[in-house]
């Protein structure tokens, strides 16, 4: 295993550990709101914590963006490990055991290592670029599926974009008509891993920040399948709306989106 991704693994299990003795003890849980039903709890930050001190112990030098602490900046910007503690807080704090910790290390702008571990499940999804992908140390790859007849699609809500539902909708209507059936879990980082695992065959979601799809994304490219923005380009990272699936169904989940997409969506 790669140095730089053993150091993600034991941070990634650091904040499980966290996370997984919180939950068992939910009364004792603090949530504060970021905004309207956004939440974020000490539990977040206690595992950002643990996840950081791992990290900058490893490699004092590199940079840091993370959901809850922002940026550091360090000394080495080549270097950019991106986090995100608790992805999933809205289950955790309801009570439901599907979140995840998301890790990822960008290495001159390009996503180079990658972790989500499932601390409930002891699922660890690992992936090295141009090295594979794995689940637990075993090989992992998409599902090669060819057409969204007979497949199920993840996606989520657009809980912050309310005001694009309609359209969302229209795409919503169009996708699960021609599919097996659709999932909304509630964590973009496990959505993209279970496309990497070939659970479901695509996934879509609107308005997500770099932490919740760096890591995500790595695994589904290094699974063999493709990652892109809503009308099948490259700038998913800046605007946050994205696709992965294996390359046919992908490119039919896009034409499916992309007559629906209102002028702020298109990206
Ligand atoms: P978070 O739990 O780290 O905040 C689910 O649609 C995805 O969107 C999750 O990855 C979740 O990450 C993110 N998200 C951010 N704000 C959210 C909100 N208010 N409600 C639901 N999901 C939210
Ligand atoms: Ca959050
Ligand atoms: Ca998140
Ligand atoms: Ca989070």
């Amino acid at each position: 295993m790669h140095p730089m991704l053993n150091i993600a693994v034991r941070a990634a299990r650091a904040a499980g550990n966290v996370i997984v003795r919180a939950f068992e003890q939910q009364d004792k849980i603090e949530v504060t709101s970021k905004g309207l039903n956004d939440f974020v709890t000490n539990v977040d930050k206690a595992a950002e914590e643990a996840i950081i001190e791992i990290i900058s112990k490893a490699y004092p030098k590199h940079s840091i963006v993370s959901e809850e602490c922002g940026v550091i900046d360090g000394e080495d910007k080549d270097f950019q490990w991106v986090i995100d503690p608790l992805d999933g807080t809205t289950n955790f704090v309801k009570g439901i055991p599907h979140f995840a910790v998301s890790i990822a290390l960008k290495v001159k702008g390009k996503i180079d290592q990658a972790v989500v571990f499932d601390p409930i499940r002891g699922e660890l999804f690992t992936a090295s670029r141009g090295k594979g992908a794995q689940l637990n140390g075993f090989r992992i790859r998409v599902k090669n599926s060819k057409e969204l007849t007979g497949a199920i699609v993840a996606t989520g809500f657009p809980f912050k974009q309310k005001f694009h539902l309609d359209n969302y909708m229209e795409m919503f209507k169009t996708i699960f008509v021609k599919s097996a059936d659709m999932r909304r879990a509630g964590s973009a980082a496990l959505d993209l891993a279970y496309v990497a695992a070939g659970r479901v065959d695509g996934y879509f979601e609107f308005g997500l920040k770099p932490w919740d799809t760096a890591a995500g994304e790595l695994l589904v490219v290094e699974a063999g399948g493709l990652v892109t923005d809503v009308n099948g380009g490259l700038n998913h990272s800046q605007s946050g709306n994205i696709v992965a699936a294996s390359p046919k169904v992908l490119k039919e989940m896009v034409a499916d989106i992309r007559p629906h997409l209102t002028d702020a969506m298109k990206k």
